[in-house]
């Protein structure tokens, strides 16, 4: 059983991820781990058979799902942020301003939600709003705990 949490650099991947992980029992999975090798440093390349071993299941952070087989996720959730609030936060990491206009024209465009809905059938992609610290503990969490849930049992019964 694999998810993946797709968004623009800064959305909040990381964060909600290891959340989730920590709550559900899902391995949590990004471009450090050595599930997922790096032939380039955009393209990643997950250990399927690891992967389909792991116990539990893996929840995958990349930004982007293009080099991902198409059968691979079961379930995909794009996080999205205010053009304003994201501006912030890449900012804040102290990116240089053509990596930051570029990852902004990213998120105004929607280039990863809608690769996420041309990659996978639309009904499996999840788009979840990561402004506020509420709406990551109060909203994120729990949909994503409860979408996981109703897979399971539409998928076991
Ligand atoms: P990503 O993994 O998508 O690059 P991140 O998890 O590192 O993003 O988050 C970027 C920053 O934003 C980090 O300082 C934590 C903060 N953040 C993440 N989700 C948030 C939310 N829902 N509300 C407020 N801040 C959030």
């Amino acid at each position: 059983m694999s998810r993946l949490l797709t968004g623009t650099p800064g959305v909040g991947k990381s964060t909600l991820g290891k959340e989730v992980a920590s709550i559900s029992g899902l391995k949590y999975i990004n471009k450090r781990n050595p599930m997922m090798a790096m032939m380039t440093s955009d393209c990643p390349i997950l250990d399927e058979d690891r992967v389909v071993d792991e116990e539990g299941g893996v929840i995958v952070d990349y930004h982007g799902c293009d080099f991902f087989p198409k059968r691979w996720f079961h379930i995909v959730f794009a996080l999205r942020t205010d053009t304003n609030v994201l501006y912030e936060r890449l900012e804040t990491r102290g990116y240089n301003r053509k990596t930051l206009t570029d990852n902004i024209q990213c998120e105004i465009f929607q280039v990863l939600y809608e690769e996420a809905t041309t990659s996978h059938k639309e009904e499996i992609v999840h788009q979840l709003p990561s402004n506020k610290p509420e709406e990551l503990e109060n909203n994120n969490v729990d949909q994503i705990l409860k979408l996981i849930e109703q897979w399971i049992k539409d998928h076991n019964s």
